[in-house]
C-alpha cells in the first residue's frame, strides 16, 4: 500500500504561560497536595444534602483539561439529578449487580471484595444529589455520518476521570466510583449513542453524617516505586 504523504502544515503557537514557584514552594505544594489527597476515601453512605451545580461544572471543566489522544477529548459527562432517571439507574444497576454477586462473580473476586463490604444494594444511586455517568467515545462520527478513529480512548478517559475525582475531593465533596457490569443500560437510560461506551458511574455529594469507611490501607511508596 502506498503511504499518503501528509504535507507539513504550519502550526499555530502561542506563548506557554508557565507559573514558576520557588523550589521550597514546589516542595511544600507537592507535600500538601499529597496530604490532601490522602484524605480521599470512596464512600457508600451519602447525604441527600444539595450541592450547587457550578461546583460540579467546574470539576467537569477540570476533568476536561486531561491530556488526551490527538486532542480529541473522547469523553462525555452526563450529569443526573432527575429523581426518575436516578430511580431507573438504580433499578437497572441493582439488577445487574444481583446477578454479579449471586452468580457471575468468581469466588476469588468475591473474596477480594469482602473487606470492602460491597453488595448488590445501591441506595446511593438515589440518595446522592449527583450521578455523573462518564462515557468513552470509542469512535467519532463526522458530518457525513462516517466513523472516525479516536486514539488512546481508555487512557484519555481514565486520566480525565482521575482528574474529576481529584477535583471533587479537593472541592470538599465525596465520591464513589461505581462500575455496574455490564453497564450498557446507561446508554439506553441516558440516551447516549452506540459510539459511546459507558466507562464509570460517579456518585457525588456529601457523606451521610454517620458515614463509615472500611479500615483498609494504601500501599507504601516503597511498594509502588523503583528508582534507577
Ligand atoms: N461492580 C460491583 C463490584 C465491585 C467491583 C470492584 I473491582 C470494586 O472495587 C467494588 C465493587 C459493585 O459496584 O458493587
Amino acid at each position: 500500500m502506498n503511504k499518503t504523504i501528509i504535507p507539513p502544515i504550519e502550526i499555530q503557537t502561542i506563548p506557554f504561560n508557565f507559573q514558576e514557584y520557588p523550589l521550597e514552594e514546589i516542595q511544600s505544594r507537592a507535600l500538601k497536595y499529597y496530604q490532601n489527597m490522602s484524605m480521599r476515601r470512596t464512600i457508600r453512605d451519602f447525604s441527600t444534602r444539595e450541592v450547587p451545580i457550578d461546583v460540579i461544572e467546574n470539576c467537569i471543566r477540570a476533568a476536561d483539561t486531561a491530556p488526551n489522544g490527538a486532542n480529541q477529548h473522547p469523553w462525555h459527562f452526563v450529569v443526573v439529578t432527575d429523581p426518575e432517571k436516578k430511580r431507573k439507574l438504580r433499578v437497572a444497576a441493582e439488577k445487574e449487580e444481583k446477578e454479579f454477586y449471586s452468580t457471575r462473580a468468581p469466588r476469588e473476586w468475591l473474596e477480594v471484595l469482602a473487606p470492602l463490604g460491597t453488595d448488590e444494594h445501591k441506595p446511593f444511586l438515589e440518595t446522592a444529589p449527583y450521578l455523573i455517568a462518564i462515557f468513552a467515545q470509542v469512535y467519532g462520527v463526522d458530518k457525513n455520518g462516517e466513523k472516525t478513529k479516536n486514539y488512546y480512548v481508555n487512557e484519555s478517559v481514565g486520566i480525565a476521570t482521575g482528574l474529576l475525582i481529584s477535583a471533587i475531593h479537593y472541592s470538599g465533596l465525596a465520591s464513589l466510583t461505581h462500575t455496574p457490569s455490564p453497564m450498557r443500560f446507561l446508554n439506553q437510560i441516558l440516551e447516549r449513542p452506540e459510539s459511546e461506551r459507558p466507562f464509570l458511574l460517579l456518585v457525588v455529594g456529601y457523606p451521610a453524617a454517620d458515614a463509615r469507611v472500611p479500615d483498609i490501607r494504601r500501599k507504601s511508596l516503597k511498594e509502588i516505586t523503583t528508582y534507577f
